[in-house]
């Protein structure tokens, strides 16, 4: 190097004055990608930068969503002080007002409209304390039994097919490293490729290592061109595929009849209804060839091991439930469960997307996944809490019927954490008028979003630099964030704000938490015993153990890396086989002369759920600025639609307009919008309301439109 840029690095060292590194992890997806600040003083400016840290899941590595991270909260929309509105604008009011002003309005709508007339609405995007924390919030300091959340949107489907199925519900039943050495792989309505990028390379070995991979989309993405098969499926009729599959497994005699006898319940009853079935109606329904089910269903079954992954593209229905289970019903009548490099994967959406489902957010649950309306878990849990059992309220109802709720009239109050209902809810017109009918809605928030503009009161939180909590990704594996940067403004964290306004109510008995520790260590107690026992987990052992997977019921217990080896988690210990029909109870949305096209949508790498946080990261809205329709050329040919073109698309809910994008990779019957935008831009306009029946699940991969040329 020449002496003169060796003088050159020298001062721009020195340029250098102080450099700050910050643990965290990623805000995003369910990978949680362990991860690290840097914040560099330079002369008279800060500069930020990400990188990736080393840990057993994501391996230190990192997606364009995690290296851009620290964009938004530095985003000078921040949220730093309480805001009230006052005529229609926001104006800053100090904490001791926004407290006290939230004791007057919960406690007038409460004596007038009585208890129930409060609803909280929480997220899986916050960590296991304060999902923890807000369902004792609901049931103890405001007595309510109207609290759900956004993971009903997300995992409801999944989390009821596996308790139905195997009597317990984590994410994945193995370790991610069992992933490279299974011989074959179903990736079932999952684009792990754009959503869980830093999970590619287990599968890019397994394929190395000679996998045979499967993917069911009626797209063809980033993730199916992996595949060495691609089962371009009609949307909605993953529940068919599946009977397709068991036939030709059953028909060519590739049943794993030790496991299904040994293991399950109901084989035969599903036998007696594939027979019933038959290939050619199943190949009409899901518009996949006989020899395509063929292929797939005997290399499934005639391997040593497999793994059958799915996410929301099977989910997302109004009989997701079902279609789970009944590619479940594939996974064990080939006995490829509870085994080495065999087994069951929903991948995870949200950070917290698994955590934040077993703690007592849900409408029914109670912490540990245990249920509100069993008396023995009631009592478990008021013991744990101080409460009488009696006292605690009984279930609520699911996300989406709280609006309709709100629309009659029955609740007029919101607390509303870490979500935008406007822009994520189906039916979305609806969700906003319902909202406009609320006394009082408070938001959460980083950001004024969509619906936090709707709000009467937003409380300022921290960001995933600033608040420290432990997060449980896809593999069950419960993780700490180290979040330590202090908090900017008048910012508090999402638990302390559930301190403050219990405190506030008369409630701080139950809420005399001074971090998030003392909150865990009260969780450890309450999950202790139940389905997901977190009980011997601490911090200590997970900042040495690296993270630890549940079920963990004691201090000297080294966490469940792979379930179901000996048993399934129902009192007989066997799985639950049942028959599952082609078509849906609830018929869908089917298509017709007015509505001719099937909309189906989703996500793209660059942007993350509702877009309030990627949108304001100057790099992520860089790379897509827009929403847009995907549609095949023939398609758009038949609508005199040219590419780049703004479209018009319509459901009987609603229309929105988006600009054209013509791509062979879609059925030619079906259009794809993604849903990281709002206003004209929302699909959620175009989504109807149907919910599946067991889960609530809202139908967000089918809906009936039309497009034309703006
Ligand atoms: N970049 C990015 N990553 C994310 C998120 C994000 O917003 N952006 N969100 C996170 C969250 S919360 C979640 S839940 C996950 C979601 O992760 P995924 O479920 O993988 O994502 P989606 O794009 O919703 O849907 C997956 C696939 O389902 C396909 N699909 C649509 N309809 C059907 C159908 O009827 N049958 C089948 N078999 N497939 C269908 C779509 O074409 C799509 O490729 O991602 C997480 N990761
Ligand atoms: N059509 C259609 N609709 C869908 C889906 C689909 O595939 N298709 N997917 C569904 C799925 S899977 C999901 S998960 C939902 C998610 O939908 P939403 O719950 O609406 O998701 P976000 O956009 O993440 O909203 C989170 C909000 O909380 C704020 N926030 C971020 N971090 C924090 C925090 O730590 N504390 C607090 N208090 N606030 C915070 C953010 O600024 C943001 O405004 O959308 C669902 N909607
Ligand atoms: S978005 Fe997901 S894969 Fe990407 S860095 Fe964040 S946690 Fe990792
Ligand atoms: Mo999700």
């Amino acid at each position: 190097m020449t002496d003169l840029l060796l003088k050159y690095f020298r001062t721009k060292q020195q340029e250098v004055q102080s450099e700050k590194v910050y643990d965290t992890q990623c805000p995003f997806c369910s990978m949680q990608c362990k991860m690290q600040l840097i914040e560099q003083s330079v002369v008279s400016r800060k500069t930020f930068k990400t990188i990736g840290k080393d840990n057993p899941t994501s391996q230190g590595r990192l997606c364009v969503k995690g290296m851009n991270a620290h964009q938004h909260p530095f985003h000078k929309d921040r949220i730093m002080h309480p805001l009230q509105k006052v005529n229609g604008e926001f104006v800053q009011i100090s904490w001791e007002k926004a407290l006290q002003h939230i004791k007057e309005q919960f406690e007038s709508i409460q004596a007038t409209d009585g208890h129930d007339a409060l609803s909280v609405y929480g997220s899986a995007s916050i960590t296991n304390e304060e999902a923890y924390l807000l369902g004792k919030f609901a049931r103890v300091a405001l007595k309510t039994p109207y609290i759900d959340y956004n993971g009903r949107l997300c995992m409801s489907a999944a989390a009821t097919a596996a308790n139905q199925t195997f009597g317990v519900d984590r994410g994945l039943t193995n370790a991610l490293n069992e992933v490279p050495h299974t011989r074959v792989i179903i990736l079932a309505g999952t684009n792990i490729a754009e959503c869980q990028p830093t999970i590619m390379p287990y599968f890019e070995k397994a394929k190395e290592n000679g996998a045979y991979i499967i993917a069911i989309d009626p797209r063809e993405t980033a993730t199916t061109k992996l595949a060495d098969l691609h089962l371009k499926v009609k949307p909605g009729m993953d529940a068919a595929l599946a009977n397709g599959l068991l036939k030709v497994i059953i028909d060519e005699d590739l049943v794993d009849k030790q496991f299904v006898q040994e293991r399950a319940t109901g084989f035969e009853k599903v036998k007696e209804h594939i027979n019933s079935l038959s290939l050619d109606e199943i190949s009409t329904l899901t518009d996949v060839p006989i020899e395509q089910m063929r292929t797939a269903a005997i290399k499934f079954a005639s391997e040593d091991s497999g793994m059958l992954f799915s996410a929301r593209g099977v989910e997302q229905q109004i009989d997701g439930t079902h279609a789970v289970r009944n590619l479940l019903n594939i996974l064990i009548s080939t006995g490829k469960i509870g085994k080495k490099y065999s087994g069951y994967g929903a991948i995870t959406g949200q950070g917290n997307g698994q955590g934040a489902r077993e703690h007592g957010q849900k409408a029914d649950q109670l912490p540990g996944y245990r249920s509100i309306e069993n008396e023995e878990h009631r009592e478990q849990v008021a013991k744990v809490w101080g409460v009488d059992k009696d006292e605690l309220p009984r279930k609520g109802v699911s996300a989406y019927e709280m609006f309709q709720k709100i629309d009659e009239g029955k609740i007029t109050g919101m607390f509303l954490m870490c979500s935008n209902p406007v822009v994520s809810n189906p039916n979305a017109n609806f969700i906003k008028k319902a909202l406009k009918k609320l006394k009082f809605l408070v938001a959460v928030e980083m950001f004024i979003s969509e619906t936090a503009e709707m709000a009467d009161l937003i409380l300022p939180t921290s960001s995933y630099l600033e608040d420290e909590g432990t997060m449980t990704n896809l593999e069950g594996r419960v993780t700490l964030r180290e979040a330590s940067r202090p908090c900017p403004g008048e910012v508090k964290h999402d638990w302390e704000i559930l301190c403050e306004i219990a405190k506030v109510l008369g409630k701080e008995k139950y809420f005399p938490f001074t971090c998030a520790e003392d909150i865990f260590n009260e969780l450890r107690e309450a999950s202790k015993g139940g389905a997901a026992d977190y009980f011997g987990i601490t911090y200590d052992r997970i900042r040495k153990e690296q993270g630890i997977l549940w079920p963990c019921p004691n201090l000297d217990h080294k966490g469940t890396v792979r379930l179901f080896e000996n048993e399934f988690a129902h009192s007989d210990g066997r799985a639950r086989m049942i028959p599952v029909s082609n078509l849906s109870e609830i018929p869908k949305e089917k298509v017709d002369e007015e509505y001719p096209l099937y909309l189906t949508t989703g996500r793209i790498v660059s942007h993350y759920l509702t877009g309030v946080q990627t949108r304001k990261s100057s790099a992520l809205a860089a790379r897509n600025f827009e929403s847009y329709l995907e549609i095949h050329p023939e398609t758009a040919k038949r609508y005199n639609i040219e590419h780049n073109n703004l479209v018009s698309v319509t459901s009987k809910r609603g229309n929105i307009v988006v600009r054209s994008k013509l791509s062979e990779k879609i059925r030619k019957d079906t259009v794809f919008v993604p849903i990281h935008w709002t206003e004209a831009q929302n699909v959620n306009l175009l989504v109807g309301e149907d919910l599946d029946p067991s889960c609530k699940m809202p139908g967000f991969k089918v809906n009936a439109v039309r497009v034309a040329p703006v």
